[in-house]
């Protein structure tokens, strides 16, 4: 008896967990809500950035080999492009970009390179180049998207249901196009700007893991205290 009661509290508490994962988050109103701030830089030397040869369309996409985005660390040490979310299970309403995300096909490459959104938002695809693209997703959790984007078809909108990330976004018809939409099922997330910066506001104060995650450099969770009204700042490196 007290062996079936052991094993019932264990599949419970199995399937609370499950049931976080599946995305529990709970909104609340935040009104004493603290910021996470700082600088997420390289340890060491940086290796130097790899070059990519150009072997189609170079009157558009440019005769010159193109700089890897894989890895941008600025001159300060910041690393550009590092997704940042905080594991928080309640706080503030998730609304869905009310201005839909543009990411944009310029010189055969996709800007931004990391797109950080609300789930359940539309991204708007431009074509700025004027040649054909295609924008070609590949999720796993949301439906995948395989687009054609010729000149004559300046928008495509995709929206994004659930939360995933990272999505690999690529263009088939040139092979070294590459980006990552990270889709979010709460509002505390952020992208590194080009110094490696980045804020986060209205956390509900309490203790948090963060995850970082880079395309080359993988995924660190780093712990942070968020403090009500006071503004968190973190010197985190990755390697
Ligand atoms: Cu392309």
């Amino acid at each position: 008896m007290r062996r079936k009661l052991v094993l019932s509290a264990v599949a419970m508490g199995a399937m609370a967990c499950l049931a976080r994962r599946a995305g529990a988050y709970e909104a609340m109103a935040v009104t004493d809500g603290g910021t996470l701030s700082g600088m997420v830089t390289y340890e060491g030397t940086p290796p130097p950035p790899t070059k990519i040869e150009v072997t189609k369309d170079p009157e558009v996409c440019g005769k010159e080999p193109k700089t890897a985005p894989n890895l941008v660390v600025g001159q300060g040490g910041g690393i550009a492009n590092v997704v940042v979310v905080v594991q928080a299970t309640k706080g503030k309403k998730l609304e869905p970009a009310a201005q839909n995300p543009v990411f944009d096909q310029k010189t055969c490459e996709f800007h931004p390179h990391v797109l950080a959104f609300p789930a359940g938002s539309t991204v708007d695809v431009t074509n700025s180049d004027g040649i054909l693209h295609n924008i070609h997703t590949t999720s796993t959790v949301n439906p995948s998207q395989n687009q054609a984007q010729p000149k004559f078809k300046p928008k495509i909108q995709l929206k994004v249901e659930k939360p995933e990330w990272p999505i690999a976004v690529k263009c088939d018809v040139h092979g070294w196009m590459s980006a990552y939409w990270v889709s979010e099922e709460h509002p505390y997330f952020a992208v590194t700007d080009a110094n490696g910066g980045f804020k986060i506001a209205d956390l509900p104060p309490g203790d948090y893991q963060v995850e970082l995650w880079q395309e080359k450099l993988g995924k660190k969770t780093m712990p942070a205290s968020i403090k009500a009204k006071e503004e968190t700042k973190v010197a985190w490196t990755m390697k």
